[in-house]
């Protein structure tokens, strides 16, 4: 008996893109099943593209989350608009995200515009379904966003429950190349530690020091050493003014003590190492207009010591 063809396996990229606060970085982290993108409920988390790899039996897809789009009046939001745009360059299937709770405004077909490539799939995905207790709005939804764009899909999902996971990975596989996997198996993403441990410290300031103002802090990873028994990482908060810092200290240090315990729990569990944080925080005026200094953040340019 001959054996049974195997099925062919596929390779390619799909970019997530969206308005802020669409759920792209929480898609991302339930699609590849690691928290890679920091998540807070506050618009312009995620500051540059990130990519994660999810590998199966048939397919190998890398995934990248971007900056939510939004208008570039510094030159951080430029910085973080060319991410956006150089995710769109060379890809097989665009997602877009959408918060389903909301109607599609003015902003979202502006978002659709940008998304229409000649030749590369719109998947259009349906987010925070869970928050959706009459599901017939949904086809109305479906019907309002068809008028826009001739998607490739529309996929429902929760991304915060993991629900319609499945079923997109499954419809992005159909629009991939037949191809080799790029990535060895256990690959998770091209983002190194450091860059990762950094987020994980400024998403609990985001978290954490609530009366501030999200978009004033920067983190950076200073040392990196790696012990056979512990990870010992120092790293600086950068902020915009002395009031931001006294803040981001709190009072007799209490609340820089809170944000790097929250910042090592994490650190812990996703190193899974002991873990030892040193936090420091440091005035620079007007970082956000710096080029250089925002070269120091981008992941892609930073030098690794030791491959972290
Ligand atoms: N109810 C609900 N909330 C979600 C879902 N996905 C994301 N969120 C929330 O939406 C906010 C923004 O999420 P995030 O992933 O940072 O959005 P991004 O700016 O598009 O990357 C956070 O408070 C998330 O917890 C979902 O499926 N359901
Ligand atoms: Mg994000």
């Amino acid at each position: 008996m001959p054996k049974p063809k195997k099925p062919k396996y596929h390779a390619g990229t799909a970019t997530i893109i969206g308005l802020p606060n669409a759920g792209k970085s929480t898609l991302l982290n339930a699609i590849v099943g690691e928290k890679i993108a920091i998540v807070t409920a506050k618009a312009q988390t995620t500051r540059t593209a990130l990519n994660g790899v999810w590998t199966g039996e048939n397919a190998q897809i890398v995934f990248v989350d971007t900056p939510g789009l939004h208008k570039s009046d510094t030159v951080i939001n430029r910085r973080m608009m060319q991410a956006v745009r150089a995710a769109m360059d060379a890809i097989d299937v665009i997602i877009l995200v959408v918060d389903a709770t909301k109607t599609p405004g003015q902003d979202i077909a502006q978002a659709v515009d940008l998304v229409k490539k000649p030749g590369t799939p719109v998947v259009l995905v349906l987010n925070k379904v869970d928050s959706i207790h009459d599901k017939s709005k949904l086809f109305a939804l479906i019907e309002q966003y068809q008028a826009l764009h001739d998607f490739a899909a529309f996929i429902p999902v929760s991304a915060k429950k993991g629900e319609g996971v499945d079923e997109l990975r499954k419809a992005i596989i159909t629009y991939l190349p037949v191809g080799e996997r790029v990535y060895p198996e256990d690959h998770l993403t091209d983002v190194p530690s450091r860059f990762l441990a950094a987020e994980m410290v400024r998403e609990k300031i985001l978290i954490l020091a609530q009366q501030e103002v999200p978009h004033s802090v920067a983190v950076l990873v200073d040392e990196w050493e790696d012990k056979p028994n512990v990870i010992r990482i120092a790293a600086t908060i950068y902020v915009e003014r002395s009031g931001q810092k006294n803040i981001i200290v709190g009072a007799a240090g209490a609340m820089i003590k809170k944000i790097g315990s929250a910042a090592r729990a994490e650190m812990e569990l996703f190193f899974d190492k002991k873990i030892f944080l040193e936090l420091f925080v440091k005035v620079k005026p007007d970082w956000r207009n710096q080029p250089e200094f925002l070269n120091e953040l981008d992941w892609r340019r930073m030098v690794n010591d030791s491959d972290v």
